[in-house]
Parts: C-alpha cells; sequence; structure tokens
C-alpha cells in the first residue's frame, strides 16, 4: 500500500502538535513523503509491510532527531553595508535610540542598500539565507524597510522574492515602508505615511510583492496614531499585519496590533498587562526576539510569565538584521529564548515552529508535522 516519494526510519519525531508531551513526541519513529506532502508518520512497529521497498528513497535517520523545518518569522536580511562601527558606539555608552536620532541606525543601512545593485542584494541576502538554512530553516520571512522610496522598497522585495529560487526554501515577504523617517520627509512623517499608504502600498500590493505589511510603531519609528493610517490602507486591501511593537517604549503598540487583528506583535519588551490581554483575546502571536534584546544589552525583558499566563502564542525568530541583531543562527535563538526570557526548551522549538507558522498565518501547512501538511523536515 505505501507509495512514496521519501522514507526517514530509525527517527525521533518532534511533530509539535499539541497534546500530553510538549514536542508532541513519537519515539523510534518514522515518516514518508510525496509530491512534496507529509504522507505517513508514525512509529517503527505500525510502519506499513513491504513500505521501504514500495519507496523511492529511504533514509536512514540513525536515531537522531527530525522537528518540523524551523521557520524564522522575522528577519531583515536583505539590506546594504555593515553597521559594525556602530557596535563599537555603543561600546562607548551611545545608545540605539541616539544612534539613529543621529543619522545613524536604521537610515545609515537606507543609504547603503539604495546605493546596492540588486546582483549585490541578491549575491550578500543570499549568503545570509544560506547560513539560516544551513542551521535548519525551511521557510524565512524577509521585511523591507531599508529603501524608504519606492524604486528601493520594490528592488528589496523583489530581491527576498528571488533569493528563494534554487533554495529549499520559502521566502514569506513583508512591506516595512514604515521603518523609519527618511531624511528627505526629515520632520514630515505625515507626509511620508502619505507616501507609504497613498503610493508604496498600492504599487506593491498590485505586484504581489508583499505577503503583509509591518510598521515600526516607537519614539524613532511611528506614532499609533500613523501606524494606525497605514493599518487602515494594508486592511482595505487584505494584507495581514505585524507590527514592531513596544521595543524600546510603551506606545500602546502590542493592544493595537491586537486591535487591528495582526496576525504578530513583534518584539514587546515593554508591553503592559493590557497588551498581554489584548493579544490574548484577538489571538495576536507574541513574537520574541532575544538577538536584538542581547545585542542592545537590554535589561527589561518582554513580558513572558504573562503571555504564557493568558495563552498567548510565542513565536522566536532572528530579527536578522544590521544593526540590532547581527544574528544568523536559529539554534542560537532557541538558546538565548531560554537563557534571557525563560521560556522553556519546548516552548523556544514550539517558537521556531509551530507558533512560527501562525506569526505567518501559515499554520495549516507547516509548522507541525503531520499527514497533509508539507513536507519541510529538520534532521
Ligand atoms: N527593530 C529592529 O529590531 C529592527 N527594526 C526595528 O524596527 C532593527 C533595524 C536596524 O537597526 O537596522
Ligand atoms: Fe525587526
Amino acid at each position: 500500500m505505501a507509495d512514496w516519494d521519501s522514507l526517514w526510519i530509525n527517527a525521533n519525531l518532534a511533530t509539535m502538535m499539541p497534546g500530553p508531551d510538549a514536542y508532541g513526541a513519537i519515539a523510534d519513529g518514522a515518516i514518508a513523503a510525496r509530491d512534496g506532502r507529509i504522507a505517513w508518520l508514525g512509529a517503527m512497529t505500525a510502519l506499513p509491510p513491504n513500505a521501504a521497498r514500495k519507496t523511492a528513497r529511504v533514509h536512514d535517520a540513525g536515531g537522531r532527531w527530525i522537528t518540523p523545518g524551523l521557520i524564522d518569522c522575522h528577519t531583515h536580511l536583505v539590506f546594504g553595508g555593515d553597521r559594525a562601527g556602530e557596535f563599537a558606539l555603543r561600546l562607548e555608552g551611545a545608545s540605539y535610540a541616539e544612534i539613529a536620532r543621529a543619522g545613524g541606525g536604521i537610515r545609515a543601512t537606507v543609504a547603503a542598500t539604495r546605493a546596492a545593485s540588486e546582483q549585490e542584494l541578491l549575491r550578500t541576502g543570499g549568503e545570509r539565507l544560506d547560513r539560516l538554512c544551513a542551521d535548519g530553516a525551511t521557510t524565512v520571512e524577509i521585511k523591507s524597510g531599508y529603501g524608504l522610496d519606492i524604486t528601493t522598497e520594490i528592488k528589496s522585495l523583489r530581491v527576498a522574492r528571488r533569493l528563494a529560487d534554487g533554495r529549499p526554501v520559502a521566502v514569506v515577504t513583508t512591506f516595512l515602508g514604515a521603518h523609519t523617517v527618511p531624511p528627505e520627509y526629515e520632520g514630515r512623517a505625515d507626509a511620508y505615511i502619505d507616501l507609504v499608504c497613498d503610493e508604496m502600498l498600492p504599487q506593491i500590493a498590485a505586484e504581489g510583492l508583499a505577503d503583509a505589511v509591518d510598521a515600526f510603531c516607537e519614539g524613532i519609528g511611528f506614532s499609533p496614531t500613523q501606524t494606525a493610517r497605514l493599518f487602515e490602507a494594508a486592511k482595505a486591501r487584505e494584507l495581514p499585519l505585524k507590527l514592531h511593537a513596544d521595543q524600546l517604549s510603551d506606545l500602546g503598540g502590542a493592544a493595537l496590533a491586537a486591535r487591528f487583528g495582526a496576525l504578530s506583535a513583534d518584539h514587546l519588551e515593554h508591553t503592559s498587562a493590557d497588551g498581554v490581554a489584548a493579544m490574548a483575546a484577538a489571538g495576536t502571536v507574541a513574537v520574541l526576539l532575544p538577538g536584538a534584546y542581547y545585542t542592545l544589552s537590554e535589561s527589561h525583558p518582554p513580558p513572558v510569565a504573562a503571555l504564557r499566563e493568558r495563552g498567548v502564542a510565542m513565536a522566536v525568530a532572528s530579527d536578522c538584521n544590521p544593526g540590532s541583531s547581527p544574528a544568523l543562527s536559529l539554534q542560537l535563538m532557541l538558546n538565548m529564548a531560554c537563557t534571557l526570557f525563560r521560556l522553556t526548551p519546548e516552548e523556544a522549538l514550539a517558537g521556531l515552529t509551530r507558533n512560527a507558522a501562525r506569526a505567518l498565518g501559515l499554520a495549516y501547512d507547516r509548522g507541525t508535522l503531520a499527514p497533509g501538511l508539507q513536507a519541510d523536515l529538520a534532521l
């Protein structure tokens, strides 16, 4: 009866399916794929007779663990230049916000990204994506937000889409035109939001370049009112929402994201109890980014105990970017989610699989191991 393309035998499976065991573990199991989908999984003792003979390729996992392919649901990995100099400045006492206000930070990367050719962005972005894949990623979200003009935002999103070509990974794109006010709009943030809503968003939506829309709601980013305007415009085009919320201060970003039914609110270091309650009620996923917390030497971690108590799904991601999280190891993020944010190992792995899929609206298709889902596996 078995008629499979691939079969992995002698594997321990972390299915990540909810249940009595936090990993949804199947010890001494096997998993089969057909046409890129999971066709069967279970204990070795339940494997149909002759299964191996009727399968094109049989792999012996040799007792290793198979998890769902890891999902990095928050990255900014298409960018030009680097910001190593800012690392040194911060060591000397400058803060992330001070560097940003002095024209460094995101704006420094915007200048370098505008100057970079599409080929250059494809090459450097590809090197970064390859490292995430080597660490077990099979789905990676990539945000724009280092263009902040229509040409460069579109260039970045096209590069992000093309990065998946020829690689064993799916790329999901997010339009982050509202990342910061570009220099040519200094002091005119509302006029820039007009440009984002009235020109960038329609063109990007028409070209199908974005799977979601995000913003940086922060003192050095955009106000809740400006963010809400963008969210209205995105909703009118039926684009899902995400938000950089409450990273450096509590502007009520988590509650704002929840009010708009956003897929996720990300960072959350300064989110209040009300914000957590609003996320719980709306089913908005909390995306925790320990790499940024670590790199910026923050001391105010996200309210993990409250998120856990309220049953808010917690995802974990790299936030790969040249300023606040120059990180390309998902296994290090698993470690830091536990050591810095006190997630349990089970919660951390769920954060890079099941809950990361939810943060991208893809839980119907990936993030757990179950028949019918994509056969995205990490061995
Ligand atoms: N928060 C972040 O962690 C990234 N963007 C944001 O709004 C960092 C962006 C950068 O520093 O380049
Ligand atoms: Fe980010």
